[in-house]
């Protein structure tokens, strides 16, 4: 029997889920998934509501003990499998780990405008969309800015050594390169590289429904994307 169990969704867009689930890897811990429906509301369902305490996903499952959000997760797997046994998560220098901490923050909070305009589902799924809204521009700049300010000049993850916020940040920045909107060369190449990473691919890869149900945009609370008109 598996460890840990992931609690995650069927389509396998959440960028939290992505999150947990490149942790888990990175530790080489044994986990199963277990698939929790949100395009039914079955998060809400209080099976999985009640032990999930807030009824998101992902939420992780160590032998009964039961926790949610994807910052919490990464802290706990990081001690419950630690460093250097386990890869480690968070860069070791106190100083990095503060400012690692920092960004995960901030990719959590801030954006929300990039975030609707290049929703995950965007990623994953092919729609004909729409340019960038005056606010999700200003927030991609905003990105780009931040990623530049934070990549080493040669490139390679921001704190010497691979750590989680490496995937987190190539997964943001790949709400813009995957659309094709525009990313500059030397954070286009960081995201990349950090995008050909296993454990991200993994994710990236996994099976998805051929088609996003309807169900999905009245429970997941996510705009639908605002495509071109057609001719
Ligand atoms: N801050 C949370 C966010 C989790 C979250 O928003 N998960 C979404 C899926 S991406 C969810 O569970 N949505 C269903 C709902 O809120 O009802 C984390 O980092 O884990």
């Amino acid at each position: 029997m598996a460890d840990f169990t992931l609690y995650a969704e069927t389509l396998w867009i959440s960028p939290y889920v992505f999150s947990s689930h490149v942790a888990l890897r990175e530790k080489k811990a044994a986990f199963d998934v277990a698939e929790v429906a949100l395009i039914d509301g079955a998060n809400r369902d209080p099976g999985y509501e009640t032990p999930s305490v807030t009824g998101r996903v992902p939420s992780l499952d160590h032998g009964g003990f039961r926790l949610a959000e994807s910052s919490a997760i990464a802290e706990y797997l990081e001690e419950v499998l630690p460093p250097p046994a386990h890869r480690r998560l968070l860069p070791p220098a106190t100083r990095d780990r503060a400012r690692a901490r920092q960004v995960m923050a901030w990719l959590r909070t801030d954006l929300a405008a990039l975030r609707d305009d290049r929703s995950t589902v965007t990623m994953f799924y092919r729609f004909e969309l729409q340019p960038l809204s005056g606010p999700a521009q200003r927030d991609a700049e905003r990105l780009v800015r931040v990623a530049g300010q934070l990549v080493p000049e040669g490139g390679g993850p921001l704190f010497g050594e691979w750590t989680l916020v490496d995937a987190e940040l190539a997964f943001m920045l790949h709400r813009l390169i995957l659309n094709g909107d525009p990313v500059p060369g030397r954070v286009a190449d960081y995201a990349r590289a950090q995008w050909a990473r296993p454990s991200v691919r993994e994710f990236a890869e996994h099976a998805r429904p051929g088609t996003v149900p309807a169900s999905y945009w009245v429970h997941s609370g996510t705009p639908e994307p605002k495509v071109k008109r057609a001719g």
